[in-house]
């Protein structure tokens, strides 16, 4: 299913008048503050989020799964979704592959497909968290901390394996997540566990390309509910500095304890040049992949304050990997994902509205309710016409989620492909 252009502008001709209105009263308003308006727009409009690709069908969990109507069955659908996301929202022009659950069947058909719907292929996930079929080692006790040296190979293997897949399709980064861990005390020796884990990412560090780069994420429970061996920040930056200059972390703001405060830990992985990537989503309890900003928009407004401080004042930090991780248990995967997209743009839009030297001067006296005002009145700003307007620039539609559901989209690709074709991945 295609979204033609004519449909985008026909629907845009009935809320332009609207739109208008709002954007010529904020970009006044926001001129007369002495903020550049079409610098923010504009990079609004250049801020691209990859989509994973195991994230575009119905998730679940242990106790359930409610499957979704129309669900893409092969990794051409869940492409073709994406150019939905990417028609709609122009935000959305990259892809996230998981490996094995997405392995292509003709590299050069998912390349022009993908460029047809300009769609990029982001970083690629390998995946020694589940046995694959006739696999040789198991990974029921771990992948790279494993304490066979069979299992930590297949595993490293593995990941040889996703690098040399993404390098057919033009990504250029691997992401690496690891369940290892332990579910009971003294199941672990903690420090053989780790070494192992160091050691085999450096064999696998020697086979990234010299233009890639190394992300590794970490998460401190789930699947094991004991210990996990890259559990927390610190762990995965010792990692990538035992790794080299192209290792870094990546943050899933999923994968903390409650109350940690993800800002300052951004803040700091910027200063040393050690953050590589995001993995988004929202939480109220554990990793629980809901909605972008649907739970703690103002902690999501926070990390952009330091995100756009860190673009400003880190250039030993590299450009980052923007991604989503979400998982769609009672919302249609790509509403949710829309959404997402928005909840994103609209914490970056507002935190370009700080003027950090302002910001940091006030910050130096200590005036502590100055700095407060600076960051809540911000926040307070409604920006959604900036990002109308960098959606509308780009060719997007003015509101997507009301132009999917006047599209039928949904509709349409039950009629294309039923309602019982399931999507790999979580
Ligand atoms: C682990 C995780 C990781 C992915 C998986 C799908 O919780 O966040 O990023 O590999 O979800
Ligand atoms: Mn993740």
């Amino acid at each position: 299913m295609k979204i033609q252009k004519d449909q985008i502008s026909d629907y845009n001709k009935k809320e332009i008048e609207g739109h208008n209105e709002n954007f010529d009263f904020l970009a006044n308003k926001l001129s007369k503050q002495g903020h550049n308006v079409n610098d923010i727009v504009s990079r609004l409009a250049k801020f691209q989020v990859a989509i994973p690709s195991w994230a575009l069908g119905a998730g679940g969990t242990r106790f359930g799964r409610f499957g979704f109507y129309g669900e893409p069955s092969n990794l051409e659908q869940k492409i073709d979704d994406i150019g939905i996301l990417q028609s709609l929202t122009q935000t959305a022009g990259a892809v996230s592959l998981h490996i094995p659950w997405d392995i292509p069947s003709d590299y050069t058909a998912i390349k022009e497909q993908a460029d047809a719907l300009n769609i990029k292929f982001d970083s690629v996930n390998s995946n020694t968290f589940q046995d694959q079929k006739n696999a040789k080692e198991s990974y029921k006790y771990g992948s790279l901390s494993n304490t066979s040296k069979a299992v930590r190979e297949q595993a490293i293997q593995h990941n040889l394996d996703v690098i040399n897949i993404g390098n057919k399709l033009g990504s250029k980064s691997l992401t690496v997540w690891l369940a290892d861990g332990s579910c009971f005390p003294g199941q672990n020796n903690f420090q053989t566990a780790f070494q192992n884990t160091q050691d085999s990412l450096i064999d696998i560090y020697k086979g990234i390309p010299d233009d890639w780069s190394l992300l590794i994420e970490y998460k401190p429970y789930e699947p094991n509910f004991y210990s996990t061996v890259i559990q927390d920040w610190g762990a995965s930056l010792m990692l990538a500095n035992g790794c080299g200059d192209k290792a870094y972390t990546l943050v899933d703001l999923g994968h903390h304890l409650p109350n940690s405060n993800i800002e300052q830990i951004i803040s700091i992985l910027q200063l040393k040049g050690k953050l590589g990537g995001f993995h988004f989503n929202d939480s109220k309890y554990g990793d629980d992949d809901l909605t972008v900003g649907s739970i703690k928009p103002y902690a999501l407004f926070l990390i952009f304050n330091e995100l756009v401080y860190g673009m400003q004042n880190n250039p030993q930090n590299p450009d980052l990997a923007w991604m989503i991780d979400a998982s769609h248990n009672v919302k249609d995967p790509l509403e949710d994902l829309i959404q997402s997209l928005e909840a994103i743009q609209e914490a970056y839009a507002k935190a370009m509205l700080i003027d950090q030297k302002a910001l940091k001067a006030a910050q130096m006296e200590n005036d502590v309710v100055k700095c407060q005002e600076m960051l809540q009145g911000a926040y307070r700003t409604d920006v959604r016409p900036l990002l109308e307007k960098a959606r509308y620039n780009s060719g997007g539609v003015l509101s997507p989620i009301n132009a999917y559901r006047n599209f039928a989209v949904r509709e349409g690709l039950i009629k294309e492909r039923g309602k019982h074709t399931v999507a790999t991945g979580l």
